[in-house]
């Protein structure tokens, strides 16, 4: 068997659903990077209607078939190599164990990446150096080099816009995510696993699009939720015996919790003035563009969803950033930097707010 082909992004919750997969399913693969801006030569073979979001899988055994979105991996994978351990027992209960799955690929893990986003963002934005440079640069993975600041800023824009970051209260991510976890909490109960009594996709799924909350400080300090943090720990050592191997390194520097939130009110006398100045400066720029490009633009997601099959259906929150023009570039810079100032550490606090993280 010629091993498959896995194109990932390191830090992808969804992409590491897969890793692990494979990993539990001992299926020879090779890992290949994904950049969205300059995707590898090999998915130019992908069919030009795939959407090109990771994971994507390829399988040379099968005519180079192309196959994306998580959960659909996973069947593929189940029906393909069913001598493997299985995921989907074969039972009443496999379509509700699908379900499941795609539920939470289109809600569940959209939100824990925004969530997170906010954290790193809204705490440390020169720690997104890491995850865009981290290979590439060593200075990237210091957030305290100033290129890490400034590449922070710029690849803070482009995250804020790309997932809007800047709209988790309006859109009502925390509250949503917090239901979800209070559900599975429900379903848990004093139970091991979600379904069946046995280890199934739906706990592989929900474990890994977890992952990103280990950095959102209000959950994970939120003694609520202990128990299924304990039980993720409990499943990964279980079943996941690669997965502190495969961690990628820059991932793993990731998740490591950020330090405790700045101490207010212990700013030098002297840099008061600046900090006020500095602020009446973003508000005026914040209240400009907000009139002049409406801050609140609810643009729909522009990811097609494949509609042949309803039940399948997985929904995306990315937008497309296009900046056609140069002249393009400085009103999108200032309109998500005043987000970076100014709308951020607004939303931060409400999700901090609950907990009084101090
Ligand atoms: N519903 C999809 C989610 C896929 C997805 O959102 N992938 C992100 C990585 S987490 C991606 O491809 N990002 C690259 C980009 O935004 O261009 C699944 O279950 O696989």
């Amino acid at each position: 068997m010629q091993p498959l082909r896995l194109y990932v992004v390191s830090i992808s919750h969804y992409c590491d659903k897969i890793r692990w997969a494979l990993d539990f399913k001992s299926l020879p693969y090779e890992k290949i990077e994904f950049n969205p801006r300059k995707p590898p030569p090999d998915l130019k073979r992908a069919p030009k209607t795939m959407k090109k979001l990771v994971p994507i899988l390829e399988d040379p055994n099968n005519n180079d078939l192309f196959i994306c979105d998580s959960t659909h991996i996973l069947i593929y994978l189940e029906e393909q190599y069913p001598q493997t351990k299985n995921l989907f027992p074969l039972n009443n209960n496999r379509q509700r164990i699908i379900d499941f799955c795609l539920k939470l690929d289109s809600t569940f893990g959209l939100y824990t990446r925004r969530l997170a986003y906010l954290q790193l963002i809204g705490e440390q934005s020169s720690k997104l150096a890491m995850v865009f440079g981290g290979k590439k640069f060593a200075w990237a993975s210091n957030p305290h080099d100033i290129r890490s600041y400034l590449f922070g800023y710029v690849f803070s824009c482009f995250v804020i816009s790309r997932y809007r970051i800047h709209r988790v209260k309006e859109d009502g991510i925390y509250e949503k995510t917090k239901q979800l976890l209070d559900d599975i909490i429900h379903d848990l109960g004093q139970k091991q696993y979600l379904f069946n009594n046995e280890f199934t996709a739906a706990d592989l799924t929900f474990c890994s699009l977890l992952k990103p909350l280990t950095v959102v400080t209000s959950i994970v300090q939120n003694p609520k939720y202990h128990s299924l943090f304990a039980y993720d720990s409990r499943i990964r050592q279980t079943y996941d015996a690669n997965g502190k191997l495969t961690t990628d390194p820059v991932v793993e520097k990731l998740l490591q919790p950020l330090p405790s939130n700045r101490k207010r009110g212990t700013t030098s006398w002297l840099l008061k003035p600046i900090y006020l100045i500095q602020f009446l400066f973003i508000s005026l720029m914040t209240i400009l563009v907000g009139y002049f490009y409406g801050m609140d633009s609810d643009e729909p997601p522009q990811f097609k969803v494949d509609e042949s099959n309803p039940s399948m259906t997985v929904v995306n929150d990315q937008r497309l950033i296009k900046l056609t023009s140069k002249l393009q570039i400085i009103p999108f810079f200032i309109r998500y930097l005043s987000h970076l100032f100014i709308t951020i550490p607004l939303q931060l606090q409400h999700i901090n707010s609950e907990n009084k993280i101090k």
